[in-house]
């Protein structure tokens, strides 16, 4: 049974921060069978690195309601490569945006953080009480432990002035919008671009970083947004809830997956030169199908949309 709604949206006007990423778009689709009022507003309009210019949005929009889906993120090699842009940025957003959402009165923020948050060697599926049980993944520690402040910040503001901030755990995303650029993408888009560019070309062969084994948990950006949406009208307590799909995959097996989806039909090899990141990285999903939300968008369906979406919207940037 689902659990009852306690924050309606209807009528409320609703920030979606980040509205251009990949979550952000996804939410902002979600929000418009919610009859309520979206603001978005992009760097040019408000930029979330400044804490005056925050502090000014939030006082003239005035918000009842925040999805907090901005956030400087990238895949495994731009986390290793730019540690103090993922630290420092994600820190300053979230100050600047928890910290005026208070003063200014909003009545809920949903934060969203990242599965990275949990232990490298965290049980799996991890519970959401693994955080802050081990040491963090070395690739991607500078983003996790922002993320981390993250959940913290809002549980602060709970506990001291009684606010009504929560916080989402998603696991790795993908869908339409999403970043194609191979260097600084996540896993699933970078494979996709390569068959699809290797197809174009005619080779027969594309390259994964690293040594295919890791095994990964893919949720499509549209659950994810669902699933926010849910625990905003739904949920209200300190805990961060997990959202993930339930299931992994070796990298190898999403290589041949997206393959398959794409059409090409060469060889797929590895470069160990690469790093592998953690292992497994599989959260439970346990307390948010006890809520009462489960996903509904398989992952060959994923890549099939998510394909049709780089066909129609991406693949001519990249053509040559
Ligand atoms: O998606 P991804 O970059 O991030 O990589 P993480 C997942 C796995 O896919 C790693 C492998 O084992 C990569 O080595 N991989 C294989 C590739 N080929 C490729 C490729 O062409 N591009 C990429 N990017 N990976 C990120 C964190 O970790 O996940 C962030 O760095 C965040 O902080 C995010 O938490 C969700 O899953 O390793």
């Amino acid at each position: 049974m689902s659990s009852p709604v306690i924050f309606p949206l209807e009528g409320k006007r609703v920030w979606v921060a980040g509205h251009r990423g990949l979550v952000g778009s996804a939410i902002s689709r979600r929000l418009e069978s919610e009859n309520c009022e979206m603001i978005l507003a992009g760097r040019e309009v408000v930029d979330l690195i400044r804490q005056d210019a925050v502090e000014k949005f939030m006082e003239r929009e005035k918000p009842d309601a925040i999805f907090f889906a901005a956030a400087k993120v990238g895949g495994i090699m731009a986390n290793d490569t730019q540690p103090a842009d993922f630290i420092y940025d994600n820190l300053v957003i979230e100050t600047n945006i928890i910290n005026s959402a208070y003063r200014s009165g909003v009545s809920k923020l949903l934060f969203l953080g990242s599965s990275c948050i949990y232990p490298k060697q965290a049980t799996q599926p991890i519970p959401e009480n693994a955080l802050l049980t081990g040491p963090l993944e070395p690739t991607n520690e500078w983003y996790a432990v922002a993320k981390i402040a993250g959940i913290k910040l809002a549980q602060a503001f709970r506990r001291q002035y009684g606010a009504d901030f929560i916080s989402a755990m998603p696991t790795n995303l993908y869908g339409p919008g999403d970043n194609f650029d191979l260097n600084s993408s996540h896993v699933l888009p970078a494979l996709m671009r390569k068959a699809h560019d290797a197809k174009m070309a005619g080779a027969d062969k594309i390259t994964i970083w690293g040594s295919g084994s890791p095994r990964r948990e893919f949720l499509h950006s549209d659950d994810c947004a669902d699933a926010c949406v849910f625990l905003m009208k739904t949920y209200s307590e300190e805990e961060h809830v997990n959202v993930g799909s339930g299931t992994d995959l070796a990298i190898l097996d999403l290589a041949k997956l997206v393959a398959k989806v794409v059409g090409f039909k060469g060889e797929i090899v590895t470069d160990t030169s690469k790093p592998d990141g953690t292992l497994r990285k599989l959260m439970s999903g346990d307390k948010i199908k006890a809520l009462g939300w489960t996903p509904t968008i398989g992952l060959d369906q994923g890549v099939e949309r998510t394909y049709e979406y780089f066909l129609e919207s991406v693949s001519m940037r990249y053509a040559s």
